[in-house]
């Protein structure tokens, strides 16, 4: 148990950095407040432009990538732990009274930590999706389970830990699922906002 404490204290005080939360504050926007009220990156690009909202998918992103490749040495149990805790931390960040984002920035850093394929993958199918339909959330839900499911049909026995993560993750859309499902839901032309 004692050589999972670092894995574990690591991932999830790294993950716990709110960086979305930060790079809107920088431009001052509280995110809680503005938009969908999440704080992930996807509320940045929408209300602080491309720049701003690039940064903080990137940082989120690479919190979930970075706590896996330092434990890199200790062995696959201690990364898996490592990036799951990842993003705990981000959904439940002690900096910010425990009220995180939903977890998808930081699982796509973790997969690409285990398992590049799998994050390229996420990615691909995120950008079609989101392409296509305008909805992040849409995106973000079969962007996690096209992942996971990728996972298990290369054989890799963590893919049920890739399944949990994306399960739990998808359950914190649940407002946004409501959304979708009345037509309701916010798009966002992320594509655009990038190229233009
Ligand atoms: O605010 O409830 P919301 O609508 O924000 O948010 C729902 C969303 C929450 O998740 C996020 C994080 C989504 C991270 C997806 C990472 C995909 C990689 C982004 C790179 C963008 C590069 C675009 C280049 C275009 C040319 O589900």
């Amino acid at each position: 148990m004692r050589e999972y404490l670092f894995p574990i204290l690591l991932g999830y005080f790294i993950g716990a950095i709110p960086f979305s939360f930060i790079i809107a504050k920088i431009k001052g926007i509280d995110l809680r407040k503005t938009g969908s009220g999440n704080v992930g990156g996807t509320n940045v690009l929408r209300n602080a432009g491309a720049l701003y909202g690039g940064i903080a998918f990137f940082l989120d992103i690479f919190k979930g990538f970075v706590v896996v490749l330092i434990v890199k040495d200790l062995g696959i149990n201690a990364q898996l732990l490592a990036g799951s805790f990842a993003v705990f931390g981000h959904c439940f960040p002690i900096y910010l009274k425990f009220k995180g984002g939903k977890g998808v920035a930081t699982t796509l850093g973790m997969f690409f930590g285990v398992y590049p394929l799998s994050g390229a993958v996420f990615f691909g199918i995120w950008l079609l999706v989101v392409g296509v339909t305008q909805y992040v959330s849409l995106a973000s839900i079969i962007a996690l389970l096209s992942a996971s499911i990728f996972t298990l049909l290369a054989g890799k026995d963590y893919w049920l830990i890739f399944l949990a993560l994306s399960l739990f993750s998808i359950l914190r859309h649940r407002s946004n699922i409501q959304r979708l499902v009345n037509g309701a839901e916010r798009k966002t032309d992320v594509i655009d906002i990038f190229l233009k």
